[in-house]
């Protein structure tokens, strides 16, 4: 039996932590008491306001729903939960176009039902964060109509230029720069006669970030919502905030041809080296983050959080979290596993995505793992739905953050949305040939609580997007009382509690044909995640592995729903049989 791969990481001593280090520190020799802040080891949960729970029968979640439903979030002991915007909004991208970042959309309730369930949220130890969307604004919204106007203190908000005349003196766009969705990312306004920047719909004009004022105007966004009582934010869509910088006639460059694709109107068709991924915005976020830490200096309280989403290459999503002289958001997404594995992976690929990010993060940092969003396919879609308490499970006993997309505690599965069902205006941008590819309907069907009319989600059996069908045995009522991934979750939830796994060392790699161990220990105790990813069984010897240096007797803490272990059982560590898929925690 071949080791492929082993990594070890002394992580987790933040005052004995570096990336050089390999080998197993003896955590024993550390003289300060571990403190980890709340955040270091929390639980996060997404919901997606929409989908989650509709308290008023209209098909369509809301704040009320939420606050109804807190309670089962302490059940599955979240710590804090980020909801998708809730601002409001035209709905032309789902609340991605805030139309005014100061009030909520009226479907999903009012400022008094935010106020009550923060409230609420508090009294059961709940922290609540808001999605902040800084790329731009809604063309609805009273910043983008003075600007039109060229209100005093407005002209410059959005990104104005007047284009160029080509050769037979027809009015063109300034460059060559392309939106997010299809064709050029500069739009005419017939009453202000010029052309502004968006580089996602039309009706989302791209803010001007080198425009002092609208840097003060969205700090003042965000102590607003501080001022009601949230957690902190997680920040869409931040590459896009900055473009570079124009010349000194006021003109932009074009950007080059990426090689990959024909199709001009592509937002492939070019390399963003201009409206992506600029320096400056890595420095917004660190004054973000100076405005949550002076928020908690002058007001206390618990930190503030910052969740950061980009795609962007590893070496610039390190960077937010800051560099040695400034602080940068405590979390910028870790989408290793969303990014570069699916039910195809090798299972040495699983060792690689968790190096992945290990290796890159700065030193003193925490990592999180991100598993699902709005944004993907569910879990079980992607890794296989045999997969999912091994997502699960690998989730929850990495060190550091854990987030969860609502549903995959469950293994909600993707709806299976037709043309005509879409609501996505990715899918509805497209045609009924191509939409199955651009379409994030799927993973945002309603919530499945019970059996009852719309699976306890509303009592309207007609909701925004149907309901899975498959809510009569995934729902969160069925799998409370039986073997379940609902179960297995709330187990490893607990054992997040452990010293073990809030501040032990990490040391995983790879046995037998393709099995994945992940080992946590402190203080002398371990905890060992042994997940076969294969669909073949397999019969492992887990010393032969040397470096996870695996010895003693071991037993079985917590089985995957198929197992057909015992807790409590003793385990032969030279000779662990598994089923396909399989996956268990166990314990020295
Ligand atoms: C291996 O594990 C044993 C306890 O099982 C421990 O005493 C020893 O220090 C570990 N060795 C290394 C190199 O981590
Ligand atoms: C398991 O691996 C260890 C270390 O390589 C080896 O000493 C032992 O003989 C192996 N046991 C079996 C049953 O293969
Ligand atoms: C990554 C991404 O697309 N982020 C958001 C930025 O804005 C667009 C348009 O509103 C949204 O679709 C995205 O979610
Ligand atoms: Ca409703
Ligand atoms: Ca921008």
């Amino acid at each position: 039996m071949k080791s492929f791969l082993f990594l070890t990481l002394s992580g987790i001593i933040l005052s004995l932590w570096s990336p050089v280090v390999l080998g197993c520190q003896n955590p024993s020799t550390v003289t300060n008491t571990p403190q980890k802040d709340w955040w270091e080891t929390a639980q996060f949960y997404q919901i997606y306001p929409r989908s989650f729970k509709d308290s008023n029968g209209d098909g369509i979640g809301d704040l009320k729903g939420i606050t109804s439903k807190l309670d089962y979030l302490k059940e599955i002991g979240v710590t804090a939960t980020w909801l998708s915007p809730i601002y409001k909004s035209p709905m032309a991208d789902f609340g991605y176009d805030i139309a005014d970042f100061f009030d909520i959309q009226d479907e999903y309730g009012n400022l008094d039902d935010f106020a009550e369930l923060i409230k609420e949220a508090n009294s059961k130890g709940l922290k609540v964060i808001l999605d902040f969307v800084p790329n731009h604004s809604s063309d609805e919204n009273v910043w983008f109509k003075k600007s039109v106007a060229r209100e005093r203190g407005y002209e410059d908000f959005y990104v104005w230029h007047d284009g160029k005349k080509d050769a037979n003196g027809n009015r063109i766009p300034p460059n060559n720069w392309l939106q997010a969705f299809r064709g050029s990312a500069w739009e005419w306004n017939e009453q202000r006669q010029q052309y502004y920047l968006h580089q996602f719909a039309v009706k989302q004009p791209d803010l001007n970030y080198r425009n002092p004022e609208v840097v003060a105007q969205m700090k003042r966004v965000l102590t607003y919502w501080l001022d009601r009582g949230v957690a902190g934010f997680r920040i869409d869509a931040v590459p896009w905030c900055f473009e570079v910088k124009a010349d000194e006639n006021g003109n932009y460059p074009d950007e080059p041809l990426s090689g990959f694709t024909d199709d001009k109107d592509d937002s492939s068709y070019l390399r963003h080296i201009y409206t992506q991924d600029q320096p400056e915005t890595v420095d917004m976020v660190y004054q973000w983050r100076k405005l949550l830490d002076d928020y908690q200096r002058i007001h206390g309280g618990d930190t503030r959080v910052l969740l950061i989403e980009t795609y962007s290459g590893l070496d610039y999503v390190m960077q937010f979290y800051g560099n040695k002289t400034t602080q940068g958001a405590q979390i910028p997404f870790n989408f290793q596993f969303i990014l570069n594995g699916n039910k195809d992976s090798e299972p040495k690929r699983y060792a690689e995505i968790i190096k992945m990010w290990l290796d890159k993060m700065p030193a003193g940092k925490t990592p999180n793992w991100v598993m699902g969003n709005h944004d993907q396919r569910r879990v079980g879609s992607r890794y296989g739905k045999e997969r999912i308490d091994i997502m699960n499970m690998i989730q929850m006993i990495l060190p550091g953050v854990s987030i969860t997309y609502m549903g995959e505690e469950l293994g909600m599965l993707d709806g299976d949305i037709t043309w005509e069902q879409s609501k996505d205006p990715a899918a509805c941008n497209s045609n009924p040939q191509i939409f199955q590819k651009f379409t994030r309907d799927p993973a945002r069907t309603p919530f499945q609580w019970d059996t009852s009319t719309a699976a306890g989600f509303s009592t309207n059996p007609n909701t925004w997007l149907p309901v899975n069908p498959n809510y009569v045995d995934v729902n969160v009522q069925n799998e409370r009382n039986t073997k379940s991934h609902l179960n297995v979750y709330k187990q490893m939830v607990e054992l997040r509690k452990t010293d073990v796994l809030k501040f032990g060392t990490i040391q995983y790699g790879m046995v037998g044909n393709g099995v994945l161990v992940i080992k946590r220990t402190y203080k002398g105790k371990s905890y060992v995640l042994v997940a076969n990813i294969l669909g073949t069984p397999d019969t492992v010897n887990l010393s032969s592995n040397t470096r996870l240096n695996i010895s003693g007797s071991l037993r079985v803490k917590i089985p995957s729903v198929d197992s057909m272990k015992q807790v409590g059982a003793s385990i032969n560590i030279a000779q662990l049989a598994l089923q396909q898929y399989e996956a268990l925690v166990l314990e020295s």
